[in-house]
């Protein structure tokens, strides 16, 4: 069954090139600026921070905080853009510094708590149903910090209080094994949807997959992809690449490893991805070096997505299926490569 396919980026993905070793190389674009670029280059949703939707959010009030979601959703209809979903930002405040939901400190998980459900109102006021939890500084430096059973049983707590804030609410769980941490309590699509199956509503809580961070935990993106969508958990995902086992480079979709971004294209196609409304979303870092305005690795992205959602349509799915029943894997190796190389 032929997926149907819509893009959607953050727009963190439209940033300044700053990094950890050297200070931004762009000016930073307003956010109304960078909403421009949504639709010129083919996309139809903006992923959300609680804060790119609401700046501020931690210093403002209830009324102050309602004003603006609604002004930002005013600001997206008449770009033509949908919201795909709002994350709550639980790593930057220093409440967050030991962690959100698994805070030694339970004034800081309340902190958390409290955080996540102002999340949910602004994804009610942006008319989207889904959160993503990306659980940045879920896990320990020393492993002596935190006893990792209660730190799960913290987590399922928090994703239970998210769900009781609003019946429609979905979760996405973004699993990544490391960094900022140095080990994630949730670091693979498996921890992430066996997460789910303890909370209150499983249903409602499924996952977001970035191939980065399951290139990082030594696993292959298109399996893990297969094994949320046998879950039916598959929520969304974040197409990008990654060389090698180092900080999480965000680099643009294929860039690094052609077959393994046919792959993920691959299965979302024949699972029919998209058809519940699920998005294409991309999580890319431009390179140091761009220009202003950077959108690149944007356009690259998603014409790279395309290109390969044309090759695997084009595959000969009735030579595949003779070669798999032979066990000719040398020759489906080949067929695969050629395809691949244009031949
Ligand atoms: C990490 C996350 C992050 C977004 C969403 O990769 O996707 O980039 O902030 O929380
Ligand atoms: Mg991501």
């Amino acid at each position: 069954m032929a997926g149907t396919f819509r893009f959607s980026f953050g727009p963190w993905n439209i940033h300044t090139g700053a990094d950890s070793f050297g200070p931004p190389v762009r000016k930073p674009l307003a956010f109304a600026k960078k909403l421009e670029f949504y639709r010129e280059l083919g996309f139809g949703a903006v992923q959300f921070h609680d804060d790119d939707a609401v700046p501020g959010l931690d210093e403002l009030s209830t009324l102050q905080a309602e004003r603006k979601a609604k002004e930002t959703a005013r600001l997206l209809k008449s770009s033509g853009l949908a919201a795909e979903f709002v994350a709550p930002r639980l790593w930057e405040s220093p409440r967050t510094v030991d962690g959100a939901f698994t805070s030694n400190n339970p004034a800081d998980r309340t902190y958390a708590r409290e955080r996540c459900r102002k999340a949910v109102e602004i994804a009610n006021r942006l008319e989207t149903d889904l959160i993503v939890l990306w659980l940045a500084r879920e896990g320990t430096y020393i492993r002596e910090a935190k006893d990792s059973k209660w730190a799960v049983e913290r987590l399922v707590e928090g994703v239970n209080r998210i769900l009781a804030c609003d019946p429609k609410i979905r979760i996405a769980i973004e699993p990544k094994p490391n960094e900022p941490m140095d080990h994630a309590f949730i670091p693979t699509t498996g921890h992430a949807v066996a997460l789910a199956g303890l909370t209150d509503d499983p249903a409602r809580v499924g996952v977001n997959i970035e191939s980065a961070h399951a290139i990082l935990a030594g696993l292959d993106p298109a399996e893990e992809m297969g094994f949320a969508l046998a879950s039916r958990k598959l929520f969304t995902v974040h197409l990008n690449d990654q060389n090698g086992l180092k900080f999480d480079q965000d680099k643009s979709f294929g860039s690094v490893d052609l077959r393994r971004a046919l792959n993920q294209v691959w299965i979302l196609d024949r699972s029919g991805y998209g058809k519940n409304g699920e998005w294409v979303g991309l999580d890319v870092k431009a390179m140091r070096t761009q220009p202003a305005p950077a959108v690149k690795h944007l356009r690259n992205s998603r014409e790279i997505f395309l290109r390969l959602l044309k090759v695997s349509r084009g595959l000969d799915e009735s030579k595949i299926a003779s070669l798999v029943r032979e066990r000719d894997y040398e020759e489906l190796d080949l067929y695969i490569m050629e395809r691949l190389l244009g031949k």
